[in-house]
C-alpha cells in the first residue's frame, strides 16, 4: 500500500511530466509509450517509461539501468529511502537504478 506521502509525491511527478510533454509537444517514446522526461537516456540509448510508476526491478528486467536523474525523481529510482521515517538510508547520487547496488 502507498504512503500518503509517496502517493503524494507520485501525483506531482505525473503533473510536473504532463506539464513538460505538453510544452515540448514532441517526446521520445518507448513501447510502453513516452520517456519519461524527469530521467534521461541510459547509456544503452534506453529510457524510464512514463506512464506508470517503476521500480528498479521492473527497469533491471527490461534492461534499464543506471538512470541518470535530471528532473524530480518522483518514481523514487535514486536513493533508498525508509518511509515510514522519511530518513535516507542510501542517499541519492543522481544515478538511478544503479546494475550494482546504490
Ligand atoms: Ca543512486
Amino acid at each position: 500500500m502507498l504512503s500518503t506521502r509517496r502517493a503524494l509525491s507520485t501525483f506531482a511527478g505525473v503533473a510536473l511530466g504532463l506539464a513538460f510533454i505538453a510544452r515540448s509537444g514532441d517526446s521520445p517514446t518507448t513501447a510502453q509509450g513516452y520517456c519519461d522526461p524527469n530521467y534521461g537516456v541510459t547509456s544503452t540509448g534506453q529510457c524510464v517509461p512514463g506512464n506508470r510508476d517503476y521500480d528498479c526491478p521492473e527497469l533491471h528486467a527490461m534492461g534499464i539501468g543506471d538512470i541518470p536523474v535530471i528532473g524530480f525523481d518522483w518514481q523514487r529510482l535514486d536513493g533508498y529511502q525508509d518511509f515510514s521515517t522519511g530518513e535516507w538510508l542510501s542517499y541519492p547520487d543522481g544515478l538511478g537504478c544503479e546494475w550494482y547496488g546504490e
